[in-house]
């Protein structure tokens, strides 16, 4: 275990006399020359989000729509001949999508409005092979306005995936002419619709016609979204958000958003990154030894990607594969409970609606986190003893920010049975904690119930049933001064009752 109590000496006096002032650093961080490595951990411990990356974190939970000729032919992946003629949901209706959706808890929602087999669900002025050409509402409707309008209407926020991969465009792979029609279709999404809040840039990738490669021109796309949408965050291939590195819903125990992974798709990226041997699939992204070997960090944090079915894309053959409600649980936290944000797909089937069975899946687990999160049985109790001087009672949780020691006590403020305990860090002040153990008193015995190592933006723990006279977290290892913001202990449905 790293001894951070030497550290803390240092911290507290930092704490009373500057640490209101301390420097911080939005997004990214370029090391100085050759610093030790106690520096680069304290300043890595002040990267933080950009205002938008904090937003974005705070809606956790958010859901994608895979929507195309796809829907209609029973394919993952379209090879780009398709005919429009194929797409006809003729029930498509998106306000029950986005109510369904929001019903479930989600903040946002990200469409597929041009997957890799090129067809669009807009009208674009770039290509025919759109909803233009298709029989649905005879060539006049827009899948891309009816799902904004339906977001406007229920306050759900509304992103945009825009596949690079393109089996149709006749330019794939003619490099400066395929960048210049891609960013084109940007445009118009990003001028069409209004409020844009995130565009996702697929990393699938395939060859042109005749072996091409297409080299995309990241950059440029990057400029033109900072231009168009200021406030969108850009996910996957972009610089504000990270693919976990997994499609299966689980994120990583250790996992930390300030990154050694250089962010987005830039040769200056890839170069970093190969020099560190790191990707977005790999184990360590930000571990203290990584850190030693690195140049610059930046704020990359990470969302988990799953479809609530075995594909992304509807199939009838998969209406009975629908992840259950247990399953979707399980994925929640395992991303919302591992400092990451869920992106869960959830796809139209051809009629255009949201099946039944996905409904039933999504309804359930959100009454069961309704009926999780309705007390919080430390609601109420302050913290005392060492770490605790300045301890305060926010509105639904209790927070406060250790002065003088990573120790506080709790007696809980309802004596109950618990089973999940929910940790924040407060991320405008950086991601620091290393290492925590969360400890329980009955009978005069303390007894370990639940440890881990990165807490961030959110970590929720599960374990048997506790009831406890005392609480103790310990923060064991912390790069800075922690800055913990929630505290809380929960009990599951299932575990309502006694016997
Ligand atoms: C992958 C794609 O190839 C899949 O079809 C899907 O869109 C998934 C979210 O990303 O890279």
């Amino acid at each position: 275990m790293k001894l951070w109590l030497p550290a803390l000496v240092m911290m507290a006096c930092f704490s009373c006399c500057n640490d209101r002032n301390e420097k911080l650093y939005p997004g990214s961080l370029v090391f100085p020359v050759q610093p030790t490595q106690g520096v680069k951990e304290a300043m890595a411990a002040r990267v933080v989000p950009h205002q938008r990356q904090l937003e974005w974190q705070q809606l956790e939970m958010t859901a994608f729509l895979h929507f195309s000729v796809n829907t209609f032919t029973d394919r993952e992946w379209g090879a780009g001949d398709e005919s429009p003629a194929l797409f006809n949901p003729v029930s498509l209706d998106t306000d029950q999508w986005v109510r369904v959706l929001q019903e479930a808890g989600m903040k946002m929602v990200i469409i597929t409005a041009k997957h890799h087999d090129g067809f669009c669900l807009w009208p674009t002025k770039t290509t025919s092979h759109s909803v233009a050409s298709s029989p649905w509402k005879e060539g006049k409707g827009d899948v891309i306005r009816e799902l904004k309008d339906a977001c406007d209407k229920y306050g759900m926020k509304f992103g945009v995936y825009l596949s690079p991969w393109d089996r149709n465009a006749e330019s794939y792979g003619n490099s400066p002419a395929y960048n210049r029609f891609y960013i084109e279709q940007l445009t118009e999404l990003l001028t069409w619709y209004g409020k844009v809040d995130e565009v996702w840039f697929d990393g699938a990738n395939g060859e042109g016609p005749d072996g091409r490669t297409q080299i995309y021109d990241w950059q440029a796309f990057y400029d033109l979204i900072r231009k168009l949408q200021p406030d969108a965050v850009t996910a996957i291939m972009g610089e504000d958000v990270r693919w976990v590195g997994t499609e299966s819903g689980y994120g990583r125990e250790t996992e930390w958003s300030v990154t050694a992974l250089a962010p987005g798709g830039t040769t200056e990226s890839l170069a970093i990154n190969e020099s560190l041997g790191i990707d977005a699939m790999s184990r360590d992204l930000g571990s203290s030894e990584l850190l030693q070997k690195a140049g610059s960090v930046y704020w990359y944090p990470a969302e988990v990607d799953v479809s609530i079915r075995p594909g992304w894309f509807w199939h009838a053959s998969q209406d009975s594969l629908v992840k259950d409600v247990e399953k979707l649980i399980d994925i929640y936290f395992s991303s919302v409970g591992r400092n990451a944000v869920l992106l869960l797909n959830v796809p139209p089937d051809n009629r255009g609606l949201i099946h039944e069975n996905d409904i039933r899946s999504l309804l359930g687990m959100r009454a069961w986190l309704d009926d999780l999160y309705g007390t919080d049985l430390l609601k109420g109790s302050r913290p005392y003893g060492r770490g605790a001087s300045n301890a305060t009672d926010g509105d639904n949780t209790t927070s406060w920010s250790p002065k003088r020691s990573y120790v506080a006590s709790f007696v809980p403020a309802i004596v109950a049975r618990f089973d999940v305990a929910m940790l924040q860090e407060d991320i405008t002040r950086g991601q620091r904690v290393e290492k925590f153990v969360i400890e329980a008193r009955s009978d005069n015995q303390w007894d370990t119930i639940a440890t881990g190592t990165t807490i961030g933006y959110k970590r929720l723990l599960r374990f048997p049933p506790v009831k406890a006279d005392e609480i103790r977290l310990s923060i064991t290892s912390s790069r800075a001064m922690p800055h913990i913001s929630t505290f809380a202990l929960f009990l599951s449905p299932e575990n309502e009752s006694e016997d």
